[in-house]
């Protein structure tokens, strides 16, 4: 590594919900810890993850959809994606392939240009269009704002991933690292299992259950040892976890127990398989649902299910 040409900096990733904002972080570090969904609004908070190599370390924001707010929750999120821009050296601006620049992409313009950071725009999900006709979509942006570049791709294909990461190094100040080449992610990995039981419940339940849901880890302990303990486990070891699913009312609480339970098995044998990927060893999930009405209206509510209303 030579630390004269060595370059560190902050990217957020930013647009509209379900534009692949967390498909496409995931795949840059190559590790899945933002949960990803067909359905928008499915990231709440900023997740922060990083990438590092021998030339550069990039530290990724991944933000909530930018989208009209309909309650707290809604605003709150608002405010985590837009509070961002003033924090980072690149700003990746991901829109979909397409000529439309709707009212919900001119709000975005409109932040965009207040700002005096690089605004790289990143056309998603190029695998679902001829790319004759990529010309067409560039044209119709580059005449909004003045970018930085323009850089399609696929997150899901991982096409033209490289590209687009050295097109991010080009703008990165020089400097040493600020995390240790181990660092991946500031989230608590009681705070990804939880995500993870709520990408599930996102996946496989309908209509509006899912956006009112909430999910919060209680325990996390490896069968013999302390709570929170430091200490190594084996494969074989069986970590305990006690989750709780918190809905609106108690009818969207039916739906998530299932007939029979069979809903909340399903959300739950997925959810361990994921979770015994992250953690390394056999994992006992225990979920319970219950039911807090319009917590998503409600400060005090929000903040005890991890939404950090101050702080963010
Ligand atoms: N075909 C295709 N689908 C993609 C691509 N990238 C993401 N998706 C899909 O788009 C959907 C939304 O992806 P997410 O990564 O959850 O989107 P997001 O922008 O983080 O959404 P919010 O967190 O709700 O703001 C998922 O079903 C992804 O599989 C892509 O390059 N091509
Ligand atoms: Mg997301």
């Amino acid at each position: 590594m030579d630390i004269n040409s060595y370059k560190t900096g902050f990217i957020t990733l930013i647009g509209r919900p379900n534009v692949g904002k967390s498909t496409l972080m995931n795949n840059i570090i190559g590790q899945k810890i933002a949960i990803t969904s067909n359905r928008p609004q499915t990231t709440r908070n900023r997740i922060q993850t990083v990438y590092t190599d021998d030339t550069c370390q990039m530290i990724f924001l991944d933000t909530p959809g930018i989208h009209e707010s309909k309650n707290k929750l809604g605003e709150y999120m608002l405010k985590v994606a837009k509070s961002t821009l003033e924090e980072v050296d690149v700003i990746l601006w991901l829109v979909e392939p397409s000529t439309f620049i709707g009212a919900g992409e001119q709000y975005i313009i409109e932040q965009l240009r207040s700002c005096k950071k690089p605004v790289i725009l990143v056309i998603n999900k190029i695998d679902t269009v001829e790319k004759s006709e990529l010309e067409k979509y560039i044209a119709a942006y580059k005449a909004k704002l003045d970018f930085a570049d323009i850089i399609p791709v696929s997150a899901k294909k991982r096409e033209n991933i490289d590209t687009l990461v050295e097109g991010i190094k080009k703008f990165l100040p020089f400097g040493p690292p600020f995390y240790d080449e181990d660092t991946i992610t500031d989230q608590p990995e009681r705070q990804i299992a939880g995500e993870i039981i709520r990408e599930k419940a996102l996946r496989l339940l309908k209509e509006e259950v899912p956006h009112g849901i909430a999910v919060t880890v209680e325990t996390m302990r490896v069968r013999g040892l302390e709570p929170d303990s430091y200490e190594e486990y084996d494969p074989d070891s069986i970590m305990d976890i006690n989750a709780t699913i918190i809905c609106e009312r108690d009818s969207h609480k039916m739906i998530i127990i299932g007939k029979k339970g069979s809903m909340i098995k399903k959300i739950g044998t997925q959810a361990r398989k994921d979770i015994e990927k992250m953690v390394g060893c056999r994992v006992n999930l225990q979920i319970w649902v219950k039911v807090r009405k319009d917590w998503r209206d409600d400060m005090s509510q929000m903040k005890n299910f991890g939404y950090d209303i101050k702080g963010n």
